[in-house]
């Protein structure tokens, strides 16, 4: 069993590469960016409360991403889970005392926190370019900083709490996807 948290600020490739990790582990994948986009795009409540703060950039609030990562992992086949991938969850250290603890009380835990790490520069070229075709409404000049700055001032703290719990390790995100993959590939095989 391996549970990983991918990490990184917005563009990073937080989805990019879990999409690769989960095919060569079998693992299961929580993506909370993508939760909240199939509510946007179904206009449920949900994704319409969840729209008004994605839109400006903003996080949508601790309990109702930590409410849907408990409903995920109750639905876990437990006989058949190799792990699970946390991609953007969590964003606060408020969530990852959430998930620890969830983990807790279901005998689970976290192994590992990667982070990709990029310059501010190249994620803002990347986000800009998704935009031109994502017809995703973060995905502006705009809305970009605003989420880099949240990320700075709200998401951040995040990896000095995973590096005291000795679970924190930092990959450079940049390079081709292969060798970025590569690269988290190894740290895996390190901690398996
Ligand atoms: P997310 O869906 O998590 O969005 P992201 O940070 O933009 O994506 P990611 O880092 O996965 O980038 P990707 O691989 O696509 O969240 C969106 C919003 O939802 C948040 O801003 C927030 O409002 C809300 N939300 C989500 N989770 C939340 C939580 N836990 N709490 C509160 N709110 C939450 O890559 C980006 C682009 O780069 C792609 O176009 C990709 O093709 C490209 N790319 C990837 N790797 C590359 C490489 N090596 N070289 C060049 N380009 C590359």
């Amino acid at each position: 069993m391996l549970n990983l948290i991918i990490y990184g600020a917005p563009g990073s490739g937080k989805g990019t590469q879990s999409d690769l990790i989960i095919k060569k582990y079998n693992l299961n994948h929580f993506s909370t960016g993508d939760i909240l986009r199939k509510e946007i795009v179904d206009n449920t409540e949900l994704g319409q409360y969840a729209n008004s703060f994605i839109s400006k950039g903003q996080l949508v609030p601790d309990d109702v991403v930590i409410g849907m990562i408990a409903n995920k992992i109750d639905s876990l086949d437990k006989d058949k889970n190799n792990g699970i991938i946390f991609d953007g969850f969590p964003r606060t250290v408020n969530q990852a005392v959430a998930l620890e603890e969830m983990l807790k009380v279901r005998n689970l835990k976290t192994d590992l926190l990667i982070e990709l790490i990029v310059e501010e520069e190249e994620l803002i070229n990347r986000l800009l370019l998704r935009g031109q075709i994502s017809g995703r409404s973060d995905d502006n000049l705009e809305t970009i900083k605003a989420r880099l700055d949240v990320y700075e001032n709200q998401t951040k703290p995040v990896t000095a709490y995973y590096e005291k719990l000795g679970k924190y390790k930092g990959v450079q995100g940049t390079g081709s996807i292969e060798e970025i993959f590569e690269r988290i590939t190894q740290v895996i095989e390190q901690t398996i």
